[in-house]
């Protein structure tokens, strides 16, 4: 499944890293409608991937299932297949949540999977990219009042499209390298068109300024935050599962797309579930 979701995402036809997102503020600008257009394009492309490579491997983990059940890697395996399939069953399974504010959590932007990423600063006076008061540590904090704002290479207030996208967060767990097998959104106090609607997850486990380094992350999840539909504000998705059988101590958290055209990407808490 992350080879096939890796070759979707390295063949989409207009992704280029170095010059990425000024692109894409620079034709929100001059043709609004373009970049529309192309960011429909992506989201419809990273959608169809993922749900292919979602069934694919929900079939392939069945079958290996069915021939050695014996094996309990397989039945772990086996186990994650059959929560996808049926997602309240799984938050009745009671995971436990595997990030503590304990944990060393560094905001990025300029991050896209598989690719590098540049550690965001907080904005101040026009520049910088998460919001001063509003910082990644808020994501992971316990605490559903308390919001990470992350502007990417946008201003305040911009309102172009592709704001708040390529931005995120990641984190060196303290625990060790549990395998995760699912996550859960929650959102902030206003503004629901900042609301994360696309998402990635990745593992690595490089520690420290390797982290900012795209090839040291394997693609966990791409797809659906489960915010499409709004929940309210101040309220959590659903917990998002998914097969996963690598361990990682550090994950990576990408916003693909957000609601709205807005200036910005915004979340109040992250959780990541697993063993
Ligand atoms: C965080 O670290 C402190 C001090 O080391 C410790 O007392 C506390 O239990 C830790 N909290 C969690 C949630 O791990
Ligand atoms: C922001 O701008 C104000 C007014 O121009 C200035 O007083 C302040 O020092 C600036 N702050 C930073 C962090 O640059
Ligand atoms: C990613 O970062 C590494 C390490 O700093 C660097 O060698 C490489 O050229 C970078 N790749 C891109 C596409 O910028
Ligand atoms: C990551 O490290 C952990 C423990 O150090 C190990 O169990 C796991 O297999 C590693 N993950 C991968 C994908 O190599
Ligand atoms: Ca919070």
């Amino acid at each position: 499944m992350m080879q096939t979701s890796k070759v979707d995402v390295q063949n989409l036809p207009t992704y280029n890293p170095s010059t990425r997102s000024n692109r894409i503020c620079d034709l929100a600008s001059k043709r609004k409608l373009t970049c529309m257009i192309y960011f429909t394009i992506i989201t419809i492309l990273i959608v169809v991937g993922s749900v292919i490579s979602f069934y694919a491997s929900s079939k392939r983990l069945k079958k290996t299932a069915k021939s050695t059940s014996s094996s309990s890697v397989v039945n772990e395996q086996f186990e994650v297949t059959t929560i996808v399939t049926d997602t309240r069953s799984l938050i009745n399974k009671d995971l436990p949540p595997l990030i503590t504010p304990n944990d060393t959590i560094y905001g990025v932007y300029e991050a896209f999977m598989g690719y590098n990423s540049t550690i965001a600063s907080p904005y101040t006076n026009g520049t910088g990219q998460y919001h001063l008061d509003e910082s990644p540590s808020n994501a992971c904090d316990g605490n559903i009042a308390t919001k990470y704002v992350n502007f990417g290479l946008c201003a305040a207030d911009a309102h172009i499209c592709g704001c708040g996208s390529q931005t995120g967060l990641h984190i060196e767990l303290k625990r060790g390298a549990p395998l995760v097998t699912g996550f859960q959104i929650c959102t902030g106090d206003d503004y629901p068109g900042r609301d994360p609607i696309l998402v990635t997850l990745e593992g690595s486990n490089h520690s420290g300024t390797d982290l900012l380094v795209g090839s040291s992350w394997s693609l966990i999840y791409v797809g659906d935050s489960d915010l499409k539909s709004d929940p309210g504000r101040h309220k959590c998705g659903t917990i998002q599962m998914f097969p996963n059988s690598n361990r990682y101590k550090s994950y990576r958290f990408l916003i693909l797309s957000v609601r709205q055209v807005l200036d910005c990407a915004q979340y109040s808490e992250l959780q990541l579930y697993g063993y």
